[in-house]
């Protein structure tokens, strides 16, 4: 793995309609993102935080797309300060935030022509103006990447998709509407539910995550985690928790998985909220896990 690491913090909670997730960054450089990532040897250029202007956010459910024009603005400048940081030879570590914000990201590491993506979440995030239930662009970012969904938003810093739907593994799955299904079904995504993940065990569902990425020939891998595909017993401060999901051990083994397998060019950790969260437990276990993705070892 290089040993250059950018941090990038999105103060941004413009996806959802829960203030406080602009607050994740801040939580988990507290929790000490930085000195666990120089005691690892790495050298860390912490970019700071993107500007986000501060409006009211918008709740009227019956809305196609919530807060539309903030999160094209945030994900324009933050798609910017991704692939300055890969011209720079730096892994991009962002902080969101919330999972809006993965559309910036993935915009920016165009870098990559054939990019695997490993999505960590009780959700699919593959929603469509026609089927959200909820208009929260933090269900949509998959679906966008893709170049499904609304123009301004599939055309984030460059036209066209950003990822290939046979290059796209979600992980933890066990919140998915059924438009969602759908579109799962029809572009034949690789989803390893929470039944998976019970069934095989997580060994065995992140040796198969990486011999299908090594099958495409991917030229670099995006972990984009979101915490809420942990259960909410260990991460309870995210916006939209759903129970019966991967442990704290599951997700660690996965982590360490991912070190030693030695693949990842890029990470997002997403959806730490601190004013749902206790004591800061949730930015802790993110901050935990990044230390065991960057090669913590236990003895
Ligand atoms: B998250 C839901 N599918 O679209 C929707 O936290 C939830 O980034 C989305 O995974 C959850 O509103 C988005 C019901
Ligand atoms: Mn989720
Ligand atoms: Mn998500
Ligand atoms: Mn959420």
């Amino acid at each position: 793995m290089n040993k250059s690491v950018a941090i990038i913090g999105v103060p941004s909670d413009y996806g959802q309609t829960r203030r406080g997730v602009d607050m994740g960054p801040s939580a988990i450089r507290y929790a000490g993102v930085i000195e666990r990532l120089e005691a690892l040897g790495y050298t860390v250029k912490d970019e700071g935080d993107i500007r986000v202007e501060k409006t009211p956010i918008k709740k009227e459910q019956n809305e196609k797309l919530l807060n539309l024009d903030e999160v094209v603005e945030v994900c324009s400048k933050l798609a910017q300060k991704v692939e300055d940081a890969v011209n720079e030879e730096y892994i991009p570590l962002v902080l969101g935030g919330d999972h809006s914000i993965a559309i910036g990201t993935l915009a920016g590491l165009k870098k990559y022509k054939n990019l695997g993506v490993i999505w960590f979440d009780a959700h699919a995030d593959i929603n469509t103006p026609e089927s959200t239930p909820s208009g929260n662009i933090h269900g949509m970012p998959l679906a966008v990447s893709l170049g499904l969904g609304h123009e301004r938003l599939t055309s984030i810093h460059h036209d066209g998709p950003k990822v290939k739907a046979e290059n796209i593994i979600i992980i933890g799955a066990r919140s998915v509407d059924e438009g969602e299904r759908e579109l799962i079904k029809e572009k034949n995504i690789k989803v390893y539910t929470m039944h998976e993940v019970d069934r095989l065990g997580m060994t065995a569902v992140m040796e198969d995550a990486l011999r299908y990425l090594q099958e495409r020939g991917v030229d670099g891998v995006h972990l984009s985690l979101d915490l809420d595909g942990l259960d909410p017993l260990y991460t309870p401060g995210v916006g939209t928790p759903v129970a019966g999901g991967i442990t704290y051990r599951e997700s660690h083994l996965a982590m360490e998985m991912l070190q030693e397998a030695n693949v990842l060019t890029s990470v997002e950790f997403v959806e730490v909220n601190p004013i749902l969260d206790e004591k800061n437990k949730t930015a802790n276990v993110a901050v935990a896990l990044i230390g065991s993705l960057f090669g913590e070892t236990l003895v």
